[in-house]
């Protein structure tokens, strides 16, 4: 065997070209603080923001969680419903007990009914103005504005007029240097436009961070969104290669409706489980989400940044560069291979499922009959560099799981988002090893390579938990 180098020491980094934030995030140590997060909801349009609003409340304890609105959409353009939110909420203040059993950090109900907030009850850009304030948009500056440096995360599952609204007033009322710190804070997620304020905020607010698959939703743009890789969509035939029977009714009866209290609350899908959800399962913190790098991957897709091309779903051309679809090909279910952006989201179904599976099985059983994630390392850490023909090692020693159970690891090269992204083989010699090897390949100029360390374990159902191995090639 050729030299082996590990580097991670500071002066390594700043050769790559990482920096000290960057690495913590990646890592998602343990300790690392909790996302702020503020959703924007026009819940009641469709059963879909309920089923999505469960799952985000059984991973609640994961973020700040810092607003609840509840917004209008094309779907439902003249009320907002926040007596819905308070409803599920009183499912999970008879479960969060429950749930402390398994892990820490829980919001209290009262807490979570005290940040539900109401948007301005009115469609779009009708919503966005002078005399257009309301309790929601007032909300998101004050939440904004709080000295707090970690950004909001906001994801919005419809219209997204009332983070217009607060843009709109920010705008009006503060110097153009505060407007610009107001919208560094800002990290949004849009399933793709569900009123005319999202191509808005593009277009006035261009330093805004945005993600999403833009695209008049109401007149078909679901069709392409990477969004809609969650659950597939029925009307259009089962996604292929995609698991379906794990999104579909009978399963989600089995492990989601009857479980307790707020199973009991889970809608039965009418179009499509969960279309939302993808706005926040990228913030999971897995060790394979890395929020501040849609382009790397995750649960919730992946994205890159780029001006979205002008179809005929969109109000206007698009001016600016966003963080959307991207492609990955994926090998499916069906043993073929898939290429297309939902396939950047479809890939993980089984391990988001079966993970808020579990977290619907915290809502009603004891600890001991109930599984809980692993913990995936990757001794030496998850920054290397390497010479061209060097000998990379890679080991998950010291991967661990809470109720004891055996480990499965794969060490799964994800070309799409390194730099070095040639689909073939990168010859890892065991995939499915605690510890393997892989010999540097030949690269004219500096390439990043990333392999994504997957930690499954024997309970059930089965979670999976990563690192993100990102390895630096130099010539
Ligand atoms: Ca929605
Ligand atoms: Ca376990």
């Amino acid at each position: 065997m050729k030299l082996i180098r590990q580097v991670f020491c500071g002066a390594a980094l700043l050769l790559s070209g990482f920096s000290g934030a960057d690495l913590a995030q990646a890592q998602d140590a343990p300790d690392a603080p909790k996302r702020r997060v503020l959703v924007l909801t026009d819940i009641e349009n469709e059963p879909d923001d309920t089923q999505s609003m469960i799952r985000f409340l059984t991973y609640s304890n994961q973020w700040d969680v810092e607003g609840l609105v509840a917004t209008t959409s094309i779907h439902q353009q003249k009320r907002v419903a926040p007596e819905k939110i308070k409803q599920l909420i009183e499912a999970y203040r008879k479960v969060r007990p429950n749930l402390l059993l398994h892990e820490k950090g829980y919001p209290e109900a009262d807490y979570l009914i005290s940040i539900t907030k109401s948007a301005y009850p009115d469609f779009g850009l009708n919503a966005v103005g002078k005399g257009k304030d309301s309790e929601g948009s007032e909300w998101i500056i004050k939440v904004v504005d709080k000295k707090d440096d970690r950004p909001v995360w906001i994801p919005v599952w419809g219209g997204a007029n009332c983070l217009a609204q607060a843009l709109w007033k920010v705008k009006m009322t503060r110097s153009p240097e505060d407007v610009k710190k107001f919208v560094s804070k800002i990290r949004m997620y849009t399933i793709s436009d569900q009123d005319d304020t999202g191509p808005w905020i593009r277009k006035n607010f261009p330093d805004v961070f945005y993600v999403g698959s833009p695209g008049y939703h109401a007149a078909g743009a679901y069709h392409y969104a990477t969004w809609s890789g969650i659950s597939g969509d029925k009307f259009h035939g089962r996604f292929a290669g995609a698991n379906f029977e794990i999104v579909d009714n009978p399963w989600l009866d089995e492990h989601v409706r009857s479980h307790g209290p707020m199973g009991k609350e889970y809608p039965f899908t009418k179009f499509l489980m969960e279309g939302d959800t993808p706005s926040f399962l990228g913030l999971i913190n897995n060790g394979l989400n890395d929020p501040e790098h849609p382009e790397y991957g995750g649960w919730g897709g992946r994205y890159e940044l780029y001006t979205p091309r002008t179809l005929k779903y969109f109000y206007e051309p698009e001016t600016r560069p966003i963080y959307t679809d991207a492609m990955d090909e994926v090998k499916g279910t069906d043993g073929a291979y898939h290429t297309s952006n939902k396939a950047t989201l479809w890939r993980w179904r089984e391990a988001f499922q079966y993970d808020f599976a579990a977290r619907m099985d915290w809502t009603i059983k004891p600890y001991k009959d109930a599984n809980h994630p692993p913990k995936a390392v990757v001794k030496g850490g998850t920054r290397i560099n390497a010479k061209v023909g060097e000998t990379v090692l890679l080991s998950a020693e010291g991967s661990q799981d809470p109720d004891g159970n055996a480990l499965n690891y794969e060490w799964i090269y994800y070309p799409e988002p390194g730099s070095y992204n040639i689909k073939e083989s990168l010859g890892i010699k065991d995939i499915k090893a605690a510890q393997t090897s892989f010999v540097a390949p030949k690269v004219e100029k500096p390439e990043t390579i990333h392999i994504v360390l997957a930690v499954t374990d024997g309970g059930s159902p089965a979670l999976t938990r990563y690192q993100r191995v990102i390895v630096t090639v130099y010539p």
